[in-house]
């Protein structure tokens, strides 16, 4: 599929530039806080990214400075039952996953609060860049939950399970600083501006190599999640399928015959 216009959404703003889309979470009022109609949203938001042809790679941020995203939406929450709580957390599970997923890198700009939900989004994304003022934290205990999309398990493969654990049994914030050195997040920058230019100078240099590598890379790292097959057969599988790629081809040509590589994506 070629970009013509980009879909038009409620929650969501989307830009693209040099096959760069920002997906923008557009709730400022109520510091960009997740509802139904958001999770909707970004699912029909990454259907699209992941099928188009022109877009390449993706930065995820909140609008405003003051919250990527202040945590799922306390009053939607507050009339959850044990089935219908059920069903949302399946279903934003579901939305997180596609984005862990999507064959694109996806870089979080987190600005400001990423609480609850809006750390585990963040941390469904490939890599994280926080802003100064950012703030992580699961506080879902405070409410009388645990974390309900991936949480309490993506937050322990990146910090380890001793301070996952200690993070998600205080539900205390923590500061950018912090974050980074944990490994929560791979980097900090000053301002969001500073950020979203970090992250598309980052995504500008992946996007050099070969889109199927970026994709079967991102493919075999997540491989390393799941419990039913072996990462490193995984890993195997999807280094042979490579082997019979065009960009294979071209990127050992290339560097033999001492010319810069031009990638088809095949
Ligand atoms: N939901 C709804 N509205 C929110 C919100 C949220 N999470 N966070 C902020 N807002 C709204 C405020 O109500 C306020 O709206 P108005 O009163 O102006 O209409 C507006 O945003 C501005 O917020 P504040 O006036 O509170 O701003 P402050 O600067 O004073 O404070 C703050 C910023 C981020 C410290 C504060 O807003 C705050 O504490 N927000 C709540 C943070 C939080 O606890 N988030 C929820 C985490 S728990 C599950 C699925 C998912 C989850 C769990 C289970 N299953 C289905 C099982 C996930 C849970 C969570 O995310």
């Amino acid at each position: 599929m070629t970009i013509s216009a980009l879909p038009e959404f409620e929650t969501l703003l989307l830009e693209t530039d040099q096959h760069i889309c920002t997906c923008t979470i557009n709730r400022p009022d109520k510091l960009n806080a997740l509802n139904g109609r958001v999770l909707e949203d970004l699912e029909k938001a990454f259907t699209y990214i992941n099928e188009a042809d022109d877009i390449r790679a993706v930065i995820l941020t909140g609008a405003g400075t003051k919250a990527f995203v202040a945590g799922a939406d306390i009053k939607e929450l507050s009339a959850l039952n044990p089935e219908t709580g059920k069903k949302l957390s399946a279903n934003g599970q579901r939305v997180f996953s596609m984005i862990e997923d999507s064959s694109k890198p996806v870089v979080a700009v987190v600005n400001g609060y990423a609480l609850g939900g809006g750390t585990e989004l963040a941390l469904s994304c490939h890599i994280r860049i926080a802003t100064e003022n950012a703030v992580f934290g699961l506080p879902e205990v405070s409410l009388g939950l645990i974390p309900g999309y991936g949480g309490t398990q993506r937050l322990p493969r990146l910090v380890g399970k001793g301070k996952a654990l200690e993070m998600i049994l205080s539900g205390r914030m923590v500061k950018a600083r912090e974050a980074v050195d944990s490994g929560m997040a791979n980097t900090f920058s000053g301002s969001k501006e500073d950020a979203l230019k970090q992250a598309r100078e980052m995504l500008g240099g992946m996007l050099k190599h070969g889109p199927v590598a970026l994709q079967k890379a991102i493919q075999a790292v997540n491989a390393s999640d799941d419990g039913k097959t072996s990462g490193l057969e995984a890993e195997a599988g999807l280094f042979g399928e490579l082997c019979g790629t065009g960009d294979f081809k071209e990127g050992t040509s290339a560097f033999l015959e001492k010319r810069k590589p031009s990638f088809s994506g095949n």
